[in-house]
């Protein structure tokens, strides 16, 4: 039985015989009897109670592992895990997961989870045995930044759809979430003092659909999803261009003092906020807010595609844009654009232009989204009904063969925080649409961020990715079962 764990873990030794099978009489032990500990032990206890039909016990730990047990446990000093790495034993005497951290921990549950049957993640009762090879994983992360990005502005997506994606980003060890929370088209999150910004700037969408936006409550509600599976939420709020629909809401954003109607096709780089007082207290008020309810350090302004500024007034824009970040407490994001201004030291450039060469300074962090690599949205090839091709067809292959610490240009390896998959969504406009565009794509860039460049081989990972497909069926998830992969039928 070989495993098909994605992303490939750092260091394998199973063996192939006499599996060992979690039946209803185990439990989940913690050490110590840490609130974390406990949540992921619970998740780990929902996950298998359909299969058992039976909830496992997640209780302290008291003394060595014996039998018939799951224990998750801190190990402050463990040798070989790094910050997020794990140590997952299986054998006759019980399953351990040891690391240095919660989130070592959670990602060590997922690689348990990974070797289970497929039909673990089916969520109705049907019992059925769980076994699982004994042997030894050691694991830890090649990047700490390893994100999705979710464009709820041009077609809007609701909580649910979010953490549904989360849940689906967290089976491959993905730890960021960028929220592209406004756009031209339309503004999707409730800001205290600025209610036209969702009275009416959240009214529409691509196309002309009805729109959305969150409430303070329901982001609050995603964050604290997120950080129960520890993905980090990144918000952005696009400026200064890509912003009609805030400017729709109130025209002192605009120099000429007028409100343009709202937009919903899918041109850009056509808006931009006037360098005036109200726009100055209007992100003052935003980036405030929005950091308020982020326990996150970071704060993502945008900065792309801006046509109708001169190069002195983008680079003025985005200069008071990133102090204000920095006033409230946030480090601040932006698209490679803003290398045109005087770069915060805090700043970090997100790379998205294939063939920009941007020569960011010395000490500078990058977040590696190559478009012609993982842009979500791009079509897989020429059939694909959904997404666009600005930046070409990009099959499984493309987005899993490449080595970001080698891209072309002037990137330094150790300025690499790592690598975000963008999903933008003026074609997308639901959530099977998303999967489809995600799966299999989002899984080859989460190994792409993960697995130490030599133990990643196409071959290899094709074997892999193909036994993924009973376990979307499963879930239901609308993967595109591509012809590059050869899916396994059950
Ligand atoms: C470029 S990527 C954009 C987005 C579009 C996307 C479509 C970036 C920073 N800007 O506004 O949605 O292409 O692929």
């Amino acid at each position: 039985m070989a495993i098909a764990v994605i992303p490939q873990p750092v260091s394998v030794e199973i063996q192939e015989d006499d599996p060992i099978t979690i039946e209803k009489d185990w439990a989940i032990e913690i050490e110590p009897a840490s609130p974390d500990l406990e949540r992921i032990g619970r998740q780990l206890s929902d996950l298998l109670r359909p299969a058992l039909a039976a909830s496992l016990p997640v209780r302290p730990a008291s003394g060595p592992i014996e039998g018939k047990v799951i224990r998750l446990e801190l190990q402050p000093d463990l040798s070989d895990a790094r910050e997020e790495g794990y140590e997952l034993l299986i054998g006759s005497g019980g399953i351990q997961i040891a690391a240095r951290t919660p989130a070592g921990v959670f990602y060590g549950m997922q690689t348990l989870r990974a070797m289970l049957p497929a039909s673990v993640e089916l969520r109705a009762a049907r019992p059925h045995q769980l076994n699982v090879p004994p042997g030894r994983i050691a694991d830890h992360p090649r990047y700490a930044w390893r994100g999705a990005m979710l464009d709820v502005a041009r077609h809007f997506f609701g909580p649910d759809d979010v953490k549904r994606y989360i849940d689906l980003m967290t089976m491959y060890k993905l730890n960021r979430l960028h929220l592209h929370l406004s756009d031209d088209q339309g503004w999707r999150l409730e800001i205290p003092g600025w209610p036209n910004l969702t009275r009416h700037g959240a009214t529409t969408a691509v196309g002309g659909g009805a729109g959305g936006y969150y409430t303070q409550d329901d982001y609050r509600g995603i964050v604290e999803y997120a950080q129960e599976r520890f993905v980090t939420i990144v918000p952005e709020i696009d400026v200064p261009g890509h912003t009609n629909a805030a400017m729709s809401s109130y025209p002192e954003l605009t120099c000429d003092g007028k409100a343009p109607p709202l937009f919903t096709g899918i041109e850009v780089g056509f808006s931009a906020l006037c360098d005036n007082d109200a726009t100055w207290r209007f992100v003052d008020d935003v980036v405030r807010e929005i950091s308020a309810m982020t326990p996150g350090p970071y704060f993502h302004i945008g900065g792309d595609e801006v046509k109708t500024l001169t190069p002195e007034q983008y680079a003025g824009f985005m200069e008071r844009a990133q102090a204000i970040v920095r006033k409230h407490g946030t480090q601040p994001i932006g698209w490679d654009e803003i290398v045109h201004a005087q770069l915060d030291p805090a700043t970090i450039v997100q790379y998205w232009r294939p063939d920009a060469s941007i020569e960011p300074p010395a000490g500078t962090k990058l977040i590696l989204s190559p478009a012609n690599r993982v842009y979500l949205d791009m079509k897989y090839d020429a059939q694909t009904a959904l997404g666009l091709n600005w930046a070409g067809m990009i099959d499984v292959r493309t987005a899993y063969d490449w080595d970001p610490a080698r891209l072309p240009g002037s990137v330094q390896p150790d300025a690499i925080l790592g690598v975000e998959a963008p999903l933008w969504s003026e074609t997308l406009a639901a959530m099977h649409d998303i999967e489809y565009m995600a799966f299999p794509r989002l899984a080859a860039v989460a190994e792409v961020a993960w697995t130490p460049q030599p133990s990643r081989r196409w071959d290899d990972f094709r074997a892999r990715l193909g036994r993924q497909a009973p376990r979307w069926s499963a879930l239901g998830v609308n993967a595109f079962r591509t012809p590059e992969i050869d899916w396994a039928v059950r």
